[in-house]
């Protein structure tokens, strides 16, 4: 990485089931995030948090769309437009957007920041799919939506602060699924996106794993987003989430599949924006998860050993 990294704090719990992950962009700054991304050998800054007012000041079910359900549309727009004109503006003032959310809805946001001006890929690092829409969804939080949103399924084909964006289909990876509802598994498979799946890795190994999903997900574009959801780790390395699923990636893992992206950054310039994404503090053992994030945001920034 050799752009000025600029911290951006998304504390919105409005797509997920429950509050504390409106803590994750304090939690992950108090574990030392800009201290380790200084020695690094990056330069930071932080740009602060979003404004995003309390959930119990409003009403989740304000705005619905004309099919299904999804709990705060409206806040979750505000703060999605307002994450992605930021991000768009941190692009092209030439710095590296590093944004901490927050629930994963907030991933709607930065991919249509990412993608507003360009064609991009992106790799999602995650249990579950986040490939839910207001009609297919179990549960009516957005958290469970965000791909299909920004990919412009079902109601969201018709709102364009979620779906009016350049991010490439084909170009998009999920990786280490293990927990997808039944719709979703059948929507992601007639998708054009790649996925791999947690026994993927288990066969593969992660590093083979994710270089192909670099490939795939670089393939005729220039640059990709990476969002990665804390609970892409196994609960005992990543307590502190709101929707743990066991059997997923070890800590050596984690870091293998994120130091990938930081090599392949380094020979291509692939990284165009990063986010960590769904770190509780209300759920989490002495602050380990936000600590992890930090560590993993220096590997996928380039931080080697040696
Ligand atoms: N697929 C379920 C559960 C879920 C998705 N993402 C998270 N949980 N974090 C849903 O509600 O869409
Ligand atoms: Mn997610
Ligand atoms: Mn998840």
């Amino acid at each position: 990485m050799n752009r000025e990294v600029r911290i951006i704090g998304a504390p919105s719990d409005y797509g997920a089931n429950r509050r504390g992950v409106d803590m994750g962009p304090s939690a992950i700054r108090y574990a030392g995030l800009a201290d380790e991304l200084e020695r690094t050998g990056l330069t930071c800054t932080d740009a602060g948090d979003l404004t995003v007012p309390r959930a119990e000041e409003r009403d989740p079910e304000e705005v619905q769309p004309t099919a299904g359900s999804a709990k705060f549309l409206k806040e979750t727009r505000e703060v999605c437009t307002a994450l992605a004109d930021e991000i768009a503006e941190t692009i092209t003032s030439g710095s590296f957007p590093l944004v901490l959310g927050g629930d994963h809805s907030i991933a709607i946001g930065s991919l249509n920041g990412s993608g507003r001006d360009e064609d991009v890929g992106a790799i999602w690092f995650d249990a579950h799919g986040d490939f839910n829409t207001p009609e297919t969804s179990p549960s009516g939080n957005v958290h469970g939506m965000p791909l299909a949103a920004a990919l412009g399924y079902g109601a969201f084909g018709d709102e364009p602060w979620a779906s009016g964006n350049r991010v490439s289909e084909s170009n998009v990876v999920l990786v280490g699924l293990r927990s997808l509802d039944e719709r979703e598994k059948e929507d992601i498979r007639d998708s054009d996106m790649t996925a791999f799946t947690m026994s993927d890795i288990d066969e593969r190994g992660t590093s083979e794993v994710v270089e192909e999903a670099l490939d795939i997900a670089t393939a005729g574009v220039d640059q990709i987003h990476v969002s990665f959801d804390m609970d892409w780790l196994e609960p005992n390395e990543a307590p502190g989430v709101g929707t743990p699923v066991r059997g997923g990636a070890t800590y050596r893992e984690a870091h293998t599949a994120l130091e990938a992206v930081a090599e392949r950054d380094d020979a291509e310039d692939v990284l165009r924006s990063l986010e960590f994404v769904e770190v509780n503090p209300v759920l989490d053992e002495r602050n380990k998860t936000a600590e992890l994030a930090v560590e993993l945001a220096a590997s996928a920034l380039g931080k080697r050993v040696l």
